[in-house]
């Protein structure tokens, strides 16, 4: 046997293939070009007037966003033979791109599509993309796109290109440094990538922005599947590949548990207020128990009842033998019990009321009350909590309380994702079939593990639905930007159908703005869509998961696929709902 040093070894160019950043997955992945769909395909791209479409504009957004209020929803339409508009799309700009809130798969390229349309327009074009999210553009801190960066990153997973962050530019002094930094790039356009916030954002930028002639297009993303137009926009960039990521995960415990025959698995899925993650996922994958949180919300279920219905399954399996199974929750399902929704509703406004009108310059409700008796001394001091919230509160199991103190996000938002939801109703789970035990109701065995389907769904490699949908959204960015309109989201129409079959369309975000309360006041925001439980999808579901119950009914999506028949897969709530429509549940 030779002798060689460790040097020599990763020095040889087959050891070195194994084990680079890179393989043939990345290769492949990076070699994909997305189709455009047929309206996208030749310049200019023309904007007008969508036939038909009626626009309501809330009357609180006519007063605080007059001048981006009165725009009507756009359809685009390619290869128009006019040299006007010819000449409008091919002029030279500079147009800056932010990723802002969580991760989405696709999100590489919704850049790489406004980019290539950029170049295909006038090669002088220059995009840069602002790093780390809006705190990239408010400190001017970005770099210029080039092939060599746009081309490492096409069809892959997260924001790694140019990250993102959370912050919010919701203040007059931010939103000067934000005025500032399109002055002095002088940028024509800025592209927003976000989720509900993130759009609201755009929409209050855009009306700041129009007098330095700065553009904003927004792009609707967010793994959770709650930014939804109807007609216009059927679901964001990144939901499908999220959803089908953790239905991998479900669909592999349900074979690990039916294998081994000895545990439950309590699976939580992403998904902060909709439960369109957990719905898709559960779909794909057929667990024994798939709660979905506007079902309880609408039943008025408390913590309780959940945790009754949980136990009910278990006992049932058990009876047959079955001391096993899997149980699927949304993140979001605190909110939708009214109860504790009530504590997260009133703990929101004590704490943003607690910051704006009690913390001295530095200080906040975090910092300033450090022990969870502080905390709740103040809570219990303000006029808003009564002491049925306090008997609710003591009620909850101390992980659960713990839980509801959670520091906030930028927006004011609760964070669901910081709570162990899977780990504490599995507690409370065998905290009660002790005591059907006891009363000689439950005569199985119960050993569980929590499981927290987070963060791994969202850095997930984009499925070919959400490399399409996302390229053909930043090119229809650039589109509407060509065209000369701000304070719009672009949007595809037709989604269900082949890629030639869809529509791009440029939709006012003034529309889609309604009052709702934040941090403690009425703020203007766009309204998040939730599971509609009138659905053809919610109701084939409803239907469906009566069998998932007791029969071993497990469906194996397995890993994404970008190649072959499977590929070309559509998030299945959309395919239900479209072809159910006009459905009527009897
Ligand atoms: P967006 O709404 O920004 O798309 O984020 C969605 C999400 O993935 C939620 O499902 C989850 O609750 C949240 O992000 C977690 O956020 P964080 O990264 O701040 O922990």
């Amino acid at each position: 046997m030779k002798e060689t040093s460790i040097d020599t070894f990763l020095e040889d160019v087959n050891v070195k293939r194994l084990l680079d950043n890179t393989g043939v997955l990345t290769d492949a992945r990076r070699s994909y070009k997305a189709p455009l769909c047929p309206a996208l395909q030749n310049i200019p791209v023309v904007a007008e007037p969508l036939e038909g479409a009626a626009v309501h504009v809330h009357r609180e957004t006519l007063k605080q966003l007059p001048t981006i209020s009165k725009a009507p929803i756009l359809s685009l339409k390619g290869g128009v033979d006019n040299k006007e508009a010819l000449d409008r799309f091919k002029k030279e700009r500079k147009i800056g791109i932010v990723l802002s809130g969580g991760p989405a798969p696709g999100g590489h390229n919704v850049i790489a599509g406004l980019y290539d349309e950029a170049k295909k327009a006038n090669p002088n074009n220059k995009v840069i993309g602002f790093l780390v999210g809006p705190a990239g553009v408010m400190k001017g801190n970005y770099i210029e796109l080039t092939d060599d960066v746009v081309n490492r990153y096409r069809n892959s997973g997260g924001f790694t290109m140019i990250k993102t962050g959370r912050d919010k530019i919701d203040t007059a002094d931010k939103m000067e440094q934000c005025k500032k930094t399109c002055r002095d790039l002088g940028l024509d356009a800025l592209v927003v990538v976000g989720g509900d916030d993130s759009n609201t954002n755009a929409a209050f930028i855009a009306e700041a922005t129009k007098d330095l002639g700065t553009q904003v297009i927004s792009i609707p993303k967010t793994i959770d599947g709650d930014m939804q137009v109807p007609e216009y926009c059927q679901i964001s960039f990144g939901f499908h590949s999220a959803s089908r990521a953790y239905a991998n995960v479900i669909g592999n415990l349900c074979v690990d548990s039916s294998s081994d025959v000895k545990y439950w698995h309590f699976i939580k899925i992403m998904g902060r207020s909709a439960s369109h993650l957990a719905m898709e996922a559960s779909l794909l994958s057929h667990p024994n128990v798939v709660l979905i949180g506007e079902e309880v919300a609408s039943k008025g279920l408390n913590i309780h009842d959940v945790v009754k219905y949980i136990c009910n399954a278990i006992v049932k399996r058990a009876e047959q033998g079955k001391n096993y199974g899997v149980v699927v929750m949304p993140e979001g399902l605190l909110e939708c019990i009214d109860d504790i929704n009530v504590i997260i509703l009133k703990l929101n406004t004590i704490i943003a009321d607690y910051n704006k009108n009690v913390a001295d310059e530095g200080g906040d409700f975090y910092k300033d009350l450090l022990s969870m008796s502080d905390k709740m001394r103040y809570v219990n001091s303000h006029p808003i909590w009564r002491d049925r919230d306090s008997r609710v509160l003591a009620d909850l199991p101390d992980e659960l309380q713990e839980g509801l103190f959670k520091p906030r996000d930028a927006h004011g938002n609760f964070q669901f994702s910081q709570v162990p939801t899977d780990e504490i109703v599995l507690h409370m789970v065998k905290t009660y079939l002790i005591r059907l035990r006891h009363e000689g109701k439950f005569k199985g065995k119960f050993k569980a593990q929590p499981l927290f389907a987070g963060y791994f769904g969202r850095g997930t490699l984009p499925t070919k639905f959400d490399c399409d949908y996302a390229y053909n959204l930043g090119c229809t960015a650039f589109s509407l930007i060509a065209n000369g309109v701000t304070g719009y989201m672009a949007a595809i129409q037709d989604l269900h159908k082949p890629v030639s079959e869809w529509k791009p369309v440029g939709v006012p975000i003034a529309s889609l703005l309604h009052l709702e309360e934040r941090k403690g006041k009425l703020q203007l925001v766009i309204e998040k869509s939730l599971v509609d439980l009138e659905s053809p999808a919610f109701k084939a579901l409803q239907t469906e998961r009566e069998k998932w119950i007791l029969e071993d009914n497990y469906r194996i999506p397995g890993p994404i696929q970008f190649y072959g028949e499977n590929a070309d897969s559509r998030p299945v709530i959309m395919r239900l709902n479209e072809l159910g429509k006009g459905f009527r549940s009897t």
